[in-house]
């Protein structure tokens, strides 16, 4: 892989890039994933490149959510799996119901059972990782996207989906689930349409996400509800999105 010289201004986004390539040349990632990255890549510099105050109340917020949970999943695709495969393990290992979903827009079976595979190597038999051997089908979703589990996302109550197509992030609404969504567009379907949404690059929420969860493990219930019901989505994404207005030049914001 090319060397990055450390002083590149640019240093940590291409290093992350590196991380996708890899990921694809490895078949965890699709190559349509790294389009998706690109396009990430743009609002996180809107976002100046860091965890705003808006994606902290909202990894909070999730963190709660996924603690109170009694069938919590994570849904994995190919992007999550190259660029935090560690972190979305040791936030499992954090929230003690969890369960981790290998769930695919691009579906192959070969690319889940690479995914799971490598979720496996960090969790060394430590988290429950469905992979290959989908049992059930999500309804009102035409996409591969829809097979899924029975003791997975068909009967979860919280369903946290980093990078997601919005189609099902509303399949998942529409079935009354509680969705929680990492996306750096504020203005996509699955970010308008999630309950809780952390408008942030994963490679920096995902961490923040497993140690808020850590920190919460022992909270009573009631603090972790009313973590949850002082959280306004809307109102969240509205301050994420004037923020990202505010770089523009020219921006009244
Ligand atoms: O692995 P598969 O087959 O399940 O496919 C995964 C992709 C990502 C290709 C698929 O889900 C897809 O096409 O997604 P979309 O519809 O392009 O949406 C991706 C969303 O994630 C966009 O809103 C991007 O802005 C956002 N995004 C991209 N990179 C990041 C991100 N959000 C957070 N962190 C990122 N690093």
């Amino acid at each position: 892989m090319h060397r990055i010289p450390k002083n590149h201004p640019r240093y940590i986004s291409l290093r992350i890039r590196q991380r996708m390539v890899l990921g694809l040349a490895r078949g965890l990632a699709a190559p349509e994933g790294l389009l998706a990255h690109g396009r990430g890549e743009a609002f996180d510099y809107l976002l100046g490149e860091m965890t705003q105050p808006e994606a902290k109340r909202a990894i909070r917020a999730a963190a709660a959510a996924l603690l109170l949970a009694e069938r919590p999943v994570i849904s994995v695709n190919g992007n999550a799996a190259s660029l935090v495969p560690e972190d979305l393990v040791a936030l499992a290992r954090a929230i003690p119901k969890a369960v981790i979903e290998v769930n695919l827009f691009h579906r192959t079976e070969g690319r889940i059972k690479k995914i799971a595979r490598e979720l496996e190597t960090f969790s060394r038999g430590k988290v429950r990782i469905l992979g290959p051997g989908a049992n059930a089908r999500l309804p009102g979703l035409g996409s591969q996207r829809a097979k899924t589990f029975r003791d997975g996302m068909l009967f979860a109550d919280v369903v946290l989906v980093p990078l997601e197509d919005g189609d099902r992030a509303e399949a998942l609404k529409r079935a009354k689930k509680k969705v929680i969504a990492i996306d750096l567009n504020p203005m996509s379907r699955t970010a308008r349409s999630s309950d809780i949404t952390i408008v942030d690059n994963i490679v920096r929420a995902m961490p923040l996400l497993a140690s808020e969860a850590k920190k919460l493990q022992n909270a009573s219930p009631s603090r972790l509800k009313k973590i949850i019901t002082g959280f306004d989505n809307a109102s969240n994404l509205k301050r994420a999105l004037r923020r990202m207005q505010g770089k523009l030049p020219g921006s009244r914001f």
